[in-house]
Formats: structure tokens, C-alpha cells, sequence
């Protein structure tokens, strides 16, 4: 059995749970992860100057069991204020890593202890959640990822071996996008691309053998870009989304993951050979974007085949049944505000930016229902944190049992989630493309005694 070292502490030392503040930081903490900068080597000579957690990107898989308490010191050796978000964790703003929901700061060359209970099971992960504006050397832009894996849940389903993925983008650069001749806003644009830290062709290949079963954790950890997945001539099972087992596991040729989505999927190795597992997009794969899967006892060139087209649509993971009517429906209008040529574009939600934005007032144990308006031309992976929710309608087709804790809104169209408003505190709703949270795209969920949202 795992010796709990708070427990035993506490114990030994006669304190209770939460030892008194003063000697808080004399006890060892379980984990520390040191924020500094450093330079990774994507591939042979391609070196990116960047900043990640103990030296490596990603940092140290987190494997915790759900409901036993842990302390973890963040270390910041940079000249900047930090902060670690760990996303999707169930826990309070005072530790869950957001300025703006009350979180202190990890100051320059100083140090932050954050201790809570993990939950709820299931894939999370942490990350920097400071502003970066223009400067695209700070927050998500860089490499201060990792994952986190909460213990304790259902299983996913028999697998010979699993494997974590986290895609990244590097050496982000600020560049027009829109209408040829036209006015147009800038958006990031990125040099490189890796999985795990190395680009495809670069690092070692994922060993496979005929008949195993392969379990894919995997995490888009990129600032701003939507990635398109396929490995060729598997297919994909899809088990869990953010982290929560779907009604209903469906193989797919695609997998489409967001900024701060985490998608799990099986996969049989059935095609003995050598493949590339990468992003569709031509570009985004030769700059990297892709790992090789190699069989036993095979060898050459890894090969390519572009999958059959596919269109990715959250409520094939569902059920088709209804869900309750909430107590009440909030909705939140996401628009452009157009900031003027070669700039970046601001965003507005129900028509005011960050930090003029309306909070969504909540009571506790209420069940709301945000119906998300995207009335922009561009999709937005929206996250709320602190809560998960359940995917009710997107794009007009019902649906219920997929839970998430970011949903891409696409250009033009409606998603509706219900939440039950079981986690008292400020919560932080955002667009999880940075370029956006960082324009406007944020508010605070707030519980009140308020039974109306305006
Ligand atoms: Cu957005």
C-alpha cells in the first residue's frame, strides 16, 4: 500500500488536515514543479527557446487518486508573475489558478503552494494561465503544460499500453488573416509544430505489435489552433471526452480537438506497418505535427494516406434522450468587435469585453442552461472552470450524455450545455484561444443570492 505522506505527517506531527499556515511551508510538499526557461530541440538543430514545468514539455504526468488530498509548491524562476490553472479540477478559486477568481499570483523568483482534493476522475490537466496580449512569448504560447490524470473512475475499457499525446505549436508570430485585398485582423500563426515535444519524424516512434490494443490520451495544449488527428490505416474508438466516459463509443477516421480539449480513444493494431499518426492539414504535419507508429519486426518510411473526409460532431457520442428543464436559460452572445486593420481583433460577450463583462449569476444547486450564440465568424472552444457540463444541443441536434469542460461553439451556430451550480466561488468562463480571452472573451460565473442574470 502507497504511504499517504500528509497523512502521515499530520499524524506524527499531532496537526490537523490543513496544518496551521505558519509551518504550512516547513512540511515537504508531494510535488513541486519549477517553472523556468529553458531550450527544447524539437528536431535536430530546430532548438525553441521557451518556458516549461521541471525542464521538459510536457511537465510530469500528474497520476493522483480522486478525493486524497495533495500539496504541490509551484516554483517560479522566471521574471514574471505565474500562475498553474488546473484545468477541469473541481476545486476552490482560491487554488485553482485564476487571477480573476482570486488566486494570488506565483511571483517572480518566489513560490506558490496550492493544496486541494483532486476530482473529479478522469483526464485534467495544468497550465499557465496568465495574460500574454500581444506578447506571444507568455501563458499557453509557451510550453508550461502538462498532464494530469485523475485516478478512481471508470474503467475505459481493456488496453495493452496507453499513450499520452500533448500537441503544441512554437515560435507563435502575430499575421493577417481574412479577405485577400481586404480589411483584416491578425491572428497567431505558428513556425512548428510537435507532439510530446518533438516533431514528427523526430522522436521515438509509439512501438506497437499486431493484436494489441492501444488507449490515446490525448490533449491539445496550443494557444489558439484547432487540430485535425488521423492515423493512417487505423481508425479510432472514441471513449471519453475532457475526461468523462460518452453515452456511446463510436470509431472514427478523424479526431478533432480544441485548445484545452482532451479526447480518449482506442485503437487496434491491426495493419502491420509503419504510419503516421498526424494532423490532416498538410502543412501543420510537415511542420511537424505528427508522430510515427511503428509494428514490431517492421521498418522504411513511415506512410501517409489522408483519411476519409469526416465530419466531427460531439452528439454522435451521445444518447438521443432528453435532459430536465433548468431552472433557468442564460444566454451569452459571442461577437467580433473589429479593432481595425492589422489588429487583433476584440470580443464582446452579450456586447461587453473583459472585465466589463456581466457575470453569470448563479444560485447554489441551481440547473442552468447557457445557450451559447456565436454570432462571429469564428469557432471558439469555450471553457468553464471549477464545472463540468452536459452537451444539450449543438447546432440544433438534441443531445445528452457527452460532459465536458470546454465545447467549440462553431461560427454561425448555437450550443446549448446544462450545469448543475454545485461549486460555490467565482468561476471563470473563457474562450480558450488565448488571442481571445485575452481581447475580451471572459466573464465571471458568480453565485448569488440573485435569481435573475441581468
Ligand atoms: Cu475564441
Amino acid at each position: 500500500m502507497e504511504l499517504d505522506r500528509r497523512a502521515f505527517l499530520s499524524a506524527v506531527a499531532g496537526l490537523g488536515a490543513l496544518p496551521r499556515p505558519g509551518r504550512d511551508q516547513e512540511t515537504a510538499a508531494d510535488i513541486t514543479l519549477t517553472i523556468a526557461e529553458t531550450e527544447i530541440e524539437i528536431a535536430p538543430k530546430r532548438r525553441i527557446k521557451t518556458t516549461v514545468y521541471n525542464g521538459a514539455f510536457p511537465g510530469p504526468l500528474l497520476r493522483l487518486p480522486e478525493g486524497r488530498p495533495v500539496t504541490i509548491d509551484v516554483v517560479n524562476q522566471t521574471s514574471i508573475p505565474e500562475l498553474a490553472h488546473w484545468h477541469g479540477l473541481f476545486i476552490p478559486p482560491e487554488v485553482d489558478g485564476s487571477m480573476e477568481e482570486g488566486t494570488p499570483m506565483v511571483p517572480p523568483h518566489g513560490r506558490s503552494r496550492y493544496r486541494f482534493v483532486p476530482r473529479p476522475a478522469g483526464l485534467r490537466w495544468y497550465h499557465s494561465h496568465i495574460f500574454a496580449g500581444r506578447d506571444l512569448h507568455r501563458g499557453t504560447y509557451t510550453g508550461q503544460s502538462g498532464f494530469f490524470l485523475i485516478t478512481g473512475g471508470p474503467d475505459l475499457g481493456a488496453a495493452d499500453q496507453e499513450v499520452f499525446l500533448a500537441l503544441h505549436g512554437w515560435d507563435a508570430y502575430l499575421t493577417p488573416m481574412g479577405a485577400a485585398g481586404g480589411d483584416s485582423s491578425l491572428e497567431a500563426a505558428y513556425d512548428w509544430f510537435s507532439v510530446n515535444g518533438h516533431a514528427l519524424g523526430a522522436g521515438d516512434p509509439i512501438r506497437v505489435k499486431q493484436g494489441q490494443r492501444a488507449l490515446f490520451h490525448i490533449l491539445n495544449t496550443n494557444a489558439t489552433l484547432i487540430h485535425r488527428l488521423a492515423l493512417a490505416g487505423h481508425r479510432f474508438r472514441v471513449v471519453a471526452l475532457d475526461g468523462f466516459p460518452v453515452a456511446t463509443p463510436k470509431e472514427v477516421s478523424i479526431l478533432e480537438i480544441a485548445p484545452g480539449e482532451r479526447i480518449e480513444a482506442l485503437v487496434e493494431m491491426n495493419q502491420p506497418g509503419v504510419w503516421i499518426l498526424g494532423d490532416t492539414d498538410d502543412r501543420t504535419r510537415k511542420t511537424g505535427m505528427g508522430i510515427v507508429v511503428e509494428y514490431a519486426g517492421r521498418s522504411g518510411p513511415p506512410q501517409w494516406t489522408p483519411p476519409e473526409p469526416q465530419v466531427w460532431d460531439y452528439t454522435a457520442f451521445g444518447r438521443p434522450t432528453s435532459v430536465p428543464e433548468p431552472d433557468e436559460r442564460i444566454p451569452l452572445v459571442f461577437r467580433a468587435k473589429w479593432a481595425g486593420n492589422r489588429w487583433v481583433d476584440h470580443w464582446t460577450i452579450n456586447g461587453k469585453e473583459f472585465p466589463k463583462t456581466d457575470p453569470i449569476l448563479v444560485r447554489h444547486q441551481g440547473l442552468y442552461r447557457l445557450v451559447f450564440d456565436n454570432q462571429s465568424d469564428d469557432a471558439h472552444p469555450v471553457h468553464l472552470h471549477r464545472h463540468a457540463f452536459e452537451l444539450v444541443k449543438v447546432a440544433g441536434q438534441p443531445s445528452s450524455g457527452v460532459t465536458k469542460d470546454v465545447v467549440v461553439v462553431p461560427a454561425r451556430k448555437q450550443v446549448e450545455v446544462q450545469l448543475r451550480a454545485d461549486n460555490p466561488g467565482p468561476s471563470l468562463f473563457h474562450c480558450h484561444m488565448q488571442l481571445h480571452m485575452d481581447h475580451g472573451f471572459m466573464t465571471l460565473m458568480q453565485y448569488g443570492d440573485q435569481t435573475s442574470n441581468k
